[in-house]
């Protein structure tokens, strides 16, 4: 008989950094409060969130990583918003930022989750931020505290 292993959705006890970029702070401020409520619903302690800002999406992998150093968190989420404008600029930077968080966690054994927007406009970004269930926020919080409770199991 397969024994499964799945994580389950109770966030007590457990620790969690959320990396959070001020570029598109209209939207991403709104992906910090989906992400902070759905962490809340879960029974996380206010006092285990902790919250770092970065200047943009770019600088989110290298805030992850120093979380991710100090092996104090069951898991990272990472929020952010890159909208596609007319140059390349959008392609480097949504690329090396998922690459990067990808990276991260595959290093350090420790589920870093994607919470960053790539979108092609802002009413894109915003229908994913809203208050309710399609905000990208709250979907990765809630993909956190599964893989925190995941890797505890394994
Ligand atoms: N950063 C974002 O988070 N979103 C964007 O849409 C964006 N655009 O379009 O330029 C952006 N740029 C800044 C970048 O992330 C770095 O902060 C900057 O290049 C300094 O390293």
């Amino acid at each position: 008989m397969a024994r499964y292993i799945e994580g389950d959705n109770n966030a007590a006890g457990l620790r969690f950094g959320i990396v959070v970029s001020r570029f598109n702070d209209l939207v991403t401020s709104k992906l910090l409060s989906g992400a902070l409520s759905a962490f809340k619903e879960q029974g996380a302690d206010e006092e285990s969130l902790e919250v770092v800002r970065v200047p943009g999406a770019f600088e989110i992998p290298q805030a992850a990583k120093k979380l991710c150093s100090t092996r104090n968190f069951d898991a990272i989420v990472c929020l952010g918003a890159v909208i596609k404008g007319g140059t390349p600029h959008f392609e480097y930077i949504s690329a090396e930022t998922s690459r990067g968080i990808n990276q991260v966690g595959l290093e350090f054994n420790i589920p870093v989750l994607f919470g960053v927007l790539t979108t092609n406009d802002l009413e894109q970004a915003v229908a994913r931020s809203g208050s309710d269930s399609s905000n990208k926020g709250r979907e990765t919080a809630l993909a956190a505290v599964e893989m925190a409770n995941l890797y505890r199991k394994i």
